[in-house]
C-alpha cells in the first residue's frame, strides 16, 4: 500500500465507528439521473380473490379482526405491504349483519364498492349506503365504520397511504371507544361520497386528457385527499390510450368493462374488479376491449405536485 492509500485507510477507520460516510466513498449511489425502476408492475385478479374473501368470510370472524381484509404488496424484494411506494391497495368484503368496527388513523383512506347494496359506512358519523361503483372517502383521522345491514355479501377495494405515512412516521391510531359511533345520521348524499350515477353523467360530460394518453378522464372532487388523487377514466370499445409516464405512482381498479394495459413492453389483460399497480416513471397504456371499460386510477399525484415532482412524458393521443 502506497503511503497515501495508507492514509485514506486510516482517515477511513477515523469515522468508521462514528456512524459516518464519506460522499466520495460510498457503495451504493445517494443520486441518479432519473427515477429507478424499483417497485414493478403487477396485476390481481378479482377472479382469483373472491374466493379466497369469502373463504376468509367463513373462517375469519370480524369480532376478531378489526378489518377482514386482503392487501396487494408489490413482488418487489423485501417489500411485505406495499402495493406502490406510497400506497397500499386491499380487497374487503363484509358478510350481512357484521359490523367493522369504528376507528380512525392519519393515514387518508378510500373505497372503491364492487359488489352488494345494503351496506353502509359511517364516516364522522354520517352513514352512507356503500353502493357498486361508488368511490368513498375517509380522510385523515376520519372515524369509519362499516356495517352490513342488508342480505348480501358486499366486496369493495380499499386504498391508503400507509406506506408514505410508515415513511415520514406520523402515524396515529385509535380504535373507537363505543366500538362504534352511537346515532350516525343517515344520509343519501355526503361530500366524502362519489356515487357511480354521478361518476359516470361527470364521464359522459368529459374531455380527452392528455395527462391520461388523450382518454376521457375527470378528477374526483372538489372534496380530496392531501396525498391521493382519483381520476375516473373511460375508454371506448376498442379505443387504445397514448403513452403515459410520470413520476407520480399509481394504482388502477377496473370499474367496468375489460382491456389491457401495455407496460414496459410487457401486456397485462384486466377484468372487472382487477388491481393493476403503475409504479412511478412506468410508461404505460390502456386499451379497451369490444366493451369499453371504466378504470380508477390512486394516485399520489397531488404529493409530486405540491413538492414540485411532478413530471410527465409523452402525452400521447388516443387511438
Ligand atoms: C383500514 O383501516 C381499512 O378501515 C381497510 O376499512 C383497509 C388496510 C390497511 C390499513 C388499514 C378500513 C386497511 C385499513
Amino acid at each position: 500500500m502506497s503511503a497515501a492509500a495508507a492514509d485514506l485507510e486510516a482517515l477511513y477507520a477515523s469515522f468508521s465507528n462514528l456512524n459516518m460516510e464519506g460522499g466520495w466513498h460510498r457503495k451504493v449511489p445517494a443520486l441518479w439521473p432519473e427515477p429507478r425502476a424499483n417497485f414493478v408492475p403487477h396485476i390481481w385478479h378479482y377472479a382469483d380473490v373472491r374466493p379466497i374473501l369469502d373463504r376468509a368470510g367463513e373462517l375469519v370472524d370480524t369480532e376478531f379482526a378489526e378489518r377482514r381484509n386482503l392487501t396487494m404488496f408489490n413482488p418487489v424484494e423485501g417489500n411485505i405491504y406495499s402495493t406502490v411506494r406510497t400506497l397500499v391497495a386491499a380487497y374487503q368484503m363484509v358478510k350481512p349483519g357484521e359490523v367493522a368496527r369504528a376507528h380512525r388513523h392519519t393515514p387518508n383512506a378510500l373505497r372503491l364498492i364492487l359488489e352488494g347494496r345494503g351496506t353502509y359506512t359511517v364516516v364522522n358519523g354520517k352513514q352512507v349506503e356503500m353502493r357498486p361503483g361508488d368511490v368513498l372517502l375517509t380522510p385523515n383521522w376520519a372515524w369509519h365504520s362499516h356495517e352490513n345491514l342488508g342480505s348480501e355479501n358486499c366486496y369493495w377495494m380499499d386504498f391508503l397511504d400507509v406506506p408514505l405515512v410508515h415513511l415520514l412516521e406520523p402515524m396515529f391510531y385509535q380504535p373507537h371507544p363505543d366500538g362504534v359511533e352511537p346515532a350516525p345520521e343517515r344520509v343519501e348524499s355526503a361530500p366524502i361520497a362519489f356515487r357511480a350515477e354521478d361518476i359516470d353523467r361527470d364521464l359522459a360530460a368529459a374531455a380527452p386528457d392528455p395527462a391520461q394518453g388523450g382518454l376521457m378522464a375527470i378528477t374526483l372532487g372538489p372534496v380530496e385527499l392531501d396525498s391521493i388523487a382519483l381520476d375516473v377514466i373511460a375508454l371506448d370499445p376498442g379505443q387504445t390510450g397514448g403513452e403515459v409516464r410520470e413520476t407520480s405512482n399509481a394504482i388502477y381498479a377496473v370499474m367496468a368493462g375489460e382491456g389491457a394495459v401495455d407496460i414496459d413492453g410487457q401486456r397485462m389483460a384486466w377484468a372487472f374488479g382487477d388491481t393493476v399497480a403503475v409504479p412511478a416513471w412506468r410508461a404505460h397504456s390502456l386499451s379497451a376491449g369490444p366493451k369499453g371499460a371504466k378504470l380508477l386510477k390512486v394516485s399520489d399525484r397531488p404529493l409530486m405536485k405540491k413538492l414540485g415532482w411532478y413530471r410527465h412524458a409523452g402525452a400521447g393521443e388516443a387511438a
